[in-house]
């Protein structure tokens, strides 16, 4: 770690209800693939760091579950909670909404910030999706008002368009003091977690409806040791019938999903990998909070 009275480094939270563009935008910030990302609500699950590192500065951004309402499983507790919990510590937070979009899940996700005392900036992500950009300025009037930001950024992480700003207004309130996380660190998730995490955002582009809000990968198996890299990963569905559709007929369904999982492993690992996938199932879990738990949340 470095340590110098001239570094300042502190620590970032991104919230906000369900598929705004928190993870796209710690990508984009980051500039590595840190967290997976779907056109899903409810893809991330996990308080997961990417780190931003720049000469005398390190932000940790903190990707976080969308906050949302209306599910009472025992999974959307845990995961409104691990939202909650990363803000702890926290130094800013940015408040992320989609362009043009104001929902009730916003505002009760916003309601959720009101006692905190740290500086909370709005994001306002997804500008590219707005052609006729004189609509987009009553709506941040409109997203401004509702609380006493510390500063307002329009954003499209997915174009990468006004990051800077971002930055800026983070880094002006970052801390003096050490770094966080070693220099050429870029998250604080291992190999493992980054392997279980690509088969589930494949399991979650390919298969439809709710089956992927039940569905979790459990890693059995990480073996660098050999020529390939030999990963076995169990995917546990809640109920009998889901089993075969993540199978599919003959097959087909998990044969795609570790097709596409592999070759993003390999380019992620830079090494060859011998990936195997399982199937099994675990009546209910989602509504049980030690099996919720138990499988890594
Ligand atoms: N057009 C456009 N799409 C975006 C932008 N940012 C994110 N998206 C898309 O929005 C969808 C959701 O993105 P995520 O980054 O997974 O959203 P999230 O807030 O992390 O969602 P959860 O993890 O479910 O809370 C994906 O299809 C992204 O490609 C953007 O700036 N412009
Ligand atoms: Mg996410």
């Amino acid at each position: 770690m470095t340590e110098s009275v001239s570094t300042r480094s502190g620590m970032v939270a991104l919230v906000g209800r369900p598929n705004v563009g928190k993870s796209t935008l710690v990508n984009a910030l980051v500039g590595e693939k840190v967290s997976i990302v779907t056109p899903k609500p409810q893809t991330t699950r996990h308080r997961i760091v990417g780190v931003l590192t720049q000469p005398g500065l390190q932000i940790a951004l903190v990707d976080t579950p969308g906050l949302h309402t209306g599910q009472r499983s025992a999974l959307n507790r845990v995961l409104n909670d691990t939202a909650m919990a990363s803000l702890s510590g926290i130094d800013v937070v940015l408040f992320l909404v989609e362009a043009g979009q104001w929902r009730s899940e916003d505002a009760a996700a916003l309601a959720r910030l009101e006692k905190l005392s740290v500086p909370v900036g709005l994001v306002i992500n997804k500008v590219d999706r707005v052609p006729d950009k004189s609509e987009l300025l009553p709506f941040i009037e409109q997203v401004a008002g509702k609380r006493a930001f510390a500063f307002v950024a329009p954003v499209s992480a997915k174009k990468g368009k006004n990051l800077g700003a971002i930055v800026d207004e983070c880094s002006q309130r970052m801390p003096p003091g050490p770094f966080l996380f070693p220099e050429d660190e870029y998250t604080d998730r291992n190999l493992r977690f980054i392997a279980a995490e690509t088969v589930r955002e494949k399991l979650t582009l390919f298969l439809q409806q709710e089956l992927p809000y039940s569905a979790a990968v459990e890693i059995e198996r990480f073996d660098t040791g050999g020529e390939q890299i030999e990963i076995h990963a169990c995917i546990w569905v809640s109920r009998d019938n889901h089993k075969a559709i993540v199978i599919g007929r003959g097959g087909a369904m998990l044969k795609k999903i570790g097709r596409a999982a592999r070759l993003d492993l390999v380019e992620r690992l830079d090494h060859r990998v011998d990936l195997r996938l399982w199937v099994k199932v675990r009546e209910n879990w989602i509504d049980s909070e030690a099996s919720v738990r138990d499988l890594g949340h």
